[in-house]
């Protein structure tokens, strides 16, 4: 009889539509008389999810029968965006639904539109755990995220009518989100403040203090064309004892709910800042809030198994994303010593062995220190922990390199100082197994400098390279329709083919290197394996080509004149650059760039002008609240657009756009309809980059810095189409040096860009003096050496534009960098570039957990 009661897929035409109408009816209250888009899109998303929840339950129960070695990744963010398009693009659904909501009067892509984003991060770092998130399970492995269920995501980017930043909050949850399933049978208290009291040896209690709930809030993670859906697990706050009656009927209202207010502020908000540390208690009560909740559902899954504490590291692994969740460690410890009654030793073996640290920046502000003070009072007993951590630490130091206090110094935990800090990345360091970056130039200067003592001290085997990935079901398939449905006509293979294997795009030399040349068999494989390059001279094809390129552009101008009710040229180039505000990513170049651009075309004759390409410039991205320079940016860029976009000689040649509000669902947009898009932070600061690959698997050309990720996308598509520019990491610390020391007057440095700091600061774009702050970061220390990298900058620029004019040619080098086929005959294409690769190099390197088969 349960048997029969278990729910099954719901896959054809009919019973997707009696589902939707079952939804409608039961779990909204509604009809379908007064069904509006946003009530369909709740039905058919409740539809959706109860085929994912036949996925899921199996997948889980799957893992509870098999109790497969199982990998955890803990991120304080998960950038998701929406879920029913990808949902059903992996469920393999997508057209069966979209015939059904079509059969019940509505539009599927209407529906799609009603859906808020996720937007539980800031950038890169919380989008690439969604990506990862998405390929294990796509490729069967048995991972589970785990992460905080804000109330407010990153906040909702609105511009002043002066041009700058203003934020509001993201309220995500307003409609209900139908893709999250309340546990409240999954709850663990978390303690915090009180005090620890030292018992026998290294064991203690923690008590007193206040205790809060954790509550679980479980999404499920389809994998592509496979059974298996994995779980994102997101924990919410709750008081521990809700509301106090008794204050309240003494007339203390305030008092009566005080105790809930302060426990659901933990996890309210997303702090909205990516590289700086907050010093903020609540941030450090985030942190341990999250992964002391984690902890304990791991543990207590892991107990389920009923194998012993020591077999822990066979069992689990545990990714921490940066070094947010490092308080993991001794948290561990505490579990494992005080509650588990593991003898320390043993308890730092199984600690060690359990835990992985990826380091994502090198920028000295974003490497996070908690003042020891506020650790004491908040987590007394993590802070004895770290205390007792530290002497076998200084011992292998000591023992290693005697005598020397600074390196001792440098690779303590504790930074000395008023007050005194603890240094997260050193103890996530010496905590974990393996460190790794994020792309090869990153892990190099991980190697180099903020790691260089742990590589003197543990060998360099410890440190190594895992370059970031993207998703091609969410950046090919979902994004660029047209695109996807063109490859699989054109290489007659099955979407799923390349989907999962984006190796099969381009050449794979692997193979036709196992094989004699001479064999008849060789030539058959090429044939396959060629991918889009046997096409790249078939006039029939560019022309497709371009065609799903234009109609991408239109996609973009139809979004653009509906919100921001601008009309835009889509027959000029578009030239993209979306991402986080940050001097390091130099959105300031970027439009000092245009407006070089500007006067130049100004100084140009009618006649003149008539041979320029015209060029639609888009930014997009948020700047923290607190990043007065970052915000500037934003204001100058807005204001540049007015001017600019107005200007009845250059209008047509030159506009700009600035688009509020920057998601993940406005990058599904962009991405797809850029020719080209910008990469070009100082050389050594962007560890990786990770909308570089999904400009590239558009076909999209980068103009870009010798920095981050780009150089491996070069390397694969061959430098020939990619646009680099700039000075490279090593002359990076001299020319600060010298810029310091020895300044040169911009005047005689770099003239152009001279005139165009003139020109800002003369008001030609609106009142120069709101500038001065931003021009002055330029024409004194010049930190990011906007001044050393101007005129190759513009050089580049220039041969984007020569590339442009021979159309024929562009489109070709379009479809290789889509293609990723290098000349050299050895890349893996863009498969490199591909998460499942990412998260294989994870799963086989670090993790050792291997893919399982729900059957
Ligand atoms: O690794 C993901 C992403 C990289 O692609 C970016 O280059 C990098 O800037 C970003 N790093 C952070 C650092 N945050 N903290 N702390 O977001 O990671």
């Amino acid at each position: 009889v349960w048997k029969e009661g278990i729910p099954k897929l719901t896959t054809e035409v009919p019973a997707i539509t009696k589902s939707v109408v079952n939804h409608v009816h039961t779990s909204l209250a509604r009809q379908a008389y007064n069904l509006d888009n946003l009530g369909a899109y709740q039905a058919s998303a409740l539809s959706v999810r109860d085929n994912l929840l036949v996925n899921w339950n199996e997948t889980q129960s799957h893992y509870s029968r098999k109790a497969p070695k199982r990998a955890y990744y803990l991120s304080l963010e998960f950038l998701m965006g929406r879920t029913l398009d990808n949902a059903l693009l992996n469920l393999g659904l997508k057209d069966k639904y979209q015939t059904g909501i079509d059969k019940l009067g509505f539009n599927l892509e209407d529906l799609l539109d009603e859906e808020r984003d996720a937007g539980l991060g800031n950038g890169g770092l919380g989008r690439l755990a969604a990506c990862y998130l998405d390929s294990s399970a796509s490729q069967e492995l048995p991972v589970w995220g785990y992460g905080l269920r804000y109330k407010y995501g990153i906040f909702q980017q609105l511009i002043a009518p002066d041009g700058s930043q203003l934020e509001a909050p993201d309220p995500w949850l307003e409609h209900d989100n139908p893709w999250e399933l309340p546990r409240t049978d999954v709850t663990y208290p978390i303690r915090f403040y009180g005090h620890a009291e030292r018992l026998d040896g290294m064991r203690a209690i923690w008590s007193g203090g206040q205790e809060v709930i954790a509550m679980a809030y479980d999404t499920m993670i389809p994998g592509y064309e496979t059974k298996t859906t994995n779980n994102l697990r997101l924990w919410e706050s709750k008081p521990k004892r809700g509301f106090d009656l008794q204050s309240f009927n003494a007339g203390d209202y305030e008092r009566a709910v005080e105790a809930s207010n302060s426990a659901e502020a933990i996890t309210s908000v997303l702090y909205p800042n990516d590289h700086t540390t907050f010093g903020k208690e609540l941030r450090l009560k985030q942190q341990y809030f999250w992964t002391a909740a984690s902890l304990a559902d791991i543990i207590r899954r892991f107990k389920n198994t009923d194998k012993p504490l020591s077999e822990f590291p066979e069992n689990v692994a545990i990714q921490l994303n940066d070094t947010h969740p490092t308080l993991a460690i001794p948290e561990l410890m505490r579990i494992l010593v005080d509650e588990e009654d593991v003898p320390w030793e043993k308890a730092w073996e199984i600690t060690t062995n359990t835990f992985f640290f990826t380091n994502h920046t090198v920028l000295p502000e974003a490497l996070e220190k908690w003042p020891v003070p506020l650790m004491e009072t908040l987590l007394p007993r993590h802070m004895q922990i770290i205390y007792d951590i530290i002497p076998s630490a200084s011992t292998a130091v000591e023992r290693k390199f005697p005598g020397d206090r600074e390196r001792l110094a440098r690779m303590s935990i504790i930074e000395e100082g008023f007050p005194k800090n603890v240094r997260m990345a050193n103890l996530a360091c010496i905590g974990s197994r393996k460190v790794n970056g994020v792309a090869e130039l990153h892990s190099e200067l991980v190697r180099a400098t903020i790691m260089k003592d742990f590589v003197d001290l543990y060998g360099v085997s410890k440190f190594s390279n895992v370059t970031n990935g993207i998703t091609p079901r969410r950046w090919l398939d979902q994004c660029n329709p047209g695109l996807s449905n063109l490859i699989s006509e054109t290489l007659k293979l099955p979407k799923a083919e390349f989907l999962k294997d984006l190796t099969k795009l381009g050449v794979r030399r692997v193979l036709l290197s196992l094989l004699p040349r001479t064999m008849h068999i060789a030539d058959i494989v090429m044939e396959n394996l060629q991918g889009l390059l046997k096409y790249v001279d078939e006039p029939a094809f560019q022309k497709k080509w371009a065609a799903v390129k234009q109609s991408n552009k239109e996609r973009l101008a139809h979004y653009v004149e509906t919100t921001l009710g601008f009309k835009i040229n889509t027959r000029a180039m578009f030239d993209v650059q979306i991402k986080r505000l940050h001097e390091y990513k130099r959105q300031t170049l970027n439009i000092l760039g245009v407006i070089y651009r500007y006067l130049t075309l100004k100084d140009m004759t009618p006649e003149e002008r008539k041979k320029v390409n015209p060029k639609v410039v888009f930014f997009a991205g948020k700047a923290a609240p607190g990043y007065y320079i970052a915000k500037l940016t934003i204001r100058l860029i807005v204001n540049v657009a007015r001017v600019i976009n107005q200007d009845p000689d250059t209008k047509e040649l030159l506009s700009l756009y600035f688009l509020p509000d920057y998601s993940v669902s406005l990058a599904e947009i962009l991405i797809p309809a850029s020719d080209i898009s910008q990469h070009i932070s100082t050389a050594g600061t962007e560890a990786s980059g990770t909308s570089n690959m999904k400009f590239c698997l558009n076909g999209g050309l980068l103009v870009g810095t010798v920095d981050g990720a780009n150089i491996e996308i070069a390397e694969e598509v061959g430098e020939s189409n990619v646009f680099f520019f700039g000075h490279l990491t090593p002359a990076v610390e001299d020319l600060r040096y010298q810029h310091l020391y020895h300044p040169v007057p911009i005047e005689q440095k770099c003239p152009p860009l001279a005139r165009v700091l003139n020109e800002v600061s003369a008001g030609r774009f609106g009142d120069g003096g709101v500038y001065e702050p931003l021009l002055n970061t330029i024409r004194q220390t010049d930190y990011y050496l906007l001044t050393e990298d101007f005129d190759s900058y513009i050089q580049a620029l220039k041969l984007v534009d020569e590339a442009y004019q021979d159309r024929i040619e562009w489109i070709k080098k379009s479809i290789r960098t889509t293609a990723k086929a290098s000349h050299r005959f050895t890349s893996a294409g863009m498969g490199k570039f591909s998460s499942d690769r990412a998260i294989q190099d994870y799963a086989q390197e670090y993790w050792n957990i291997e893919s399982t088969k729900v059957e």
